[in-house]
């Protein structure tokens, strides 16, 4: 059995997170070290650790990030120019937490992507 984090405390609600959306699949709120004018935390609200652990019934949940990235960049006003969407996966990918999230960043020209 996984370890939960601090994000399923986000998701409900036992600690303070600036949370933009949720429904009964996914959180979203902002981050909270943001590395850009957007950058926003889209997770599902069930543990996943990591994208290693996805199963099939995730497919949902997952999709759902991505509409809800789409919903998110347009409230944000940077749909237009553009964002990046980013999915860290264990150590070298630069995995902190240990519950899948899509960073939605955006606002600044983000530079090549492996910088
Ligand atoms: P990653 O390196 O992909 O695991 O990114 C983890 C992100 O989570 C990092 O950008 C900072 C953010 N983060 C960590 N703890 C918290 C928290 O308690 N609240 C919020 N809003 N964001 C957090």
């Amino acid at each position: 059995m996984a370890e939960e984090t601090i994000f399923s405390k986000i998701v409900r609600g036992e600690i303070p997170a600036d949370i933009l959306y949720q429904d009964e699949l996914v959180t979203a709120f902002r981050d909270i070290n943001p590395r850009a004018p957007s950058h926003i935390l889209i997770i599902p609200n069930h543990l996943i650790p990591t994208v290693n652990d996805v199963k099939p019934e995730d497919e949902q949940a997952l999709g759902r990030l991505f509409t809800v990235a789409r919903q998110l960049a347009a409230a944000e006003g940077i749909a237009e120019d553009g964002y990046r969407l980013i999915m860290n996966c264990n150590q070298h990918g630069g995995q902190e937490v240990y519950h899948i999230h899509l960073h939605l960043v955006g606002g600044r020209p983000l530079g090549p992507m492996l910088s």
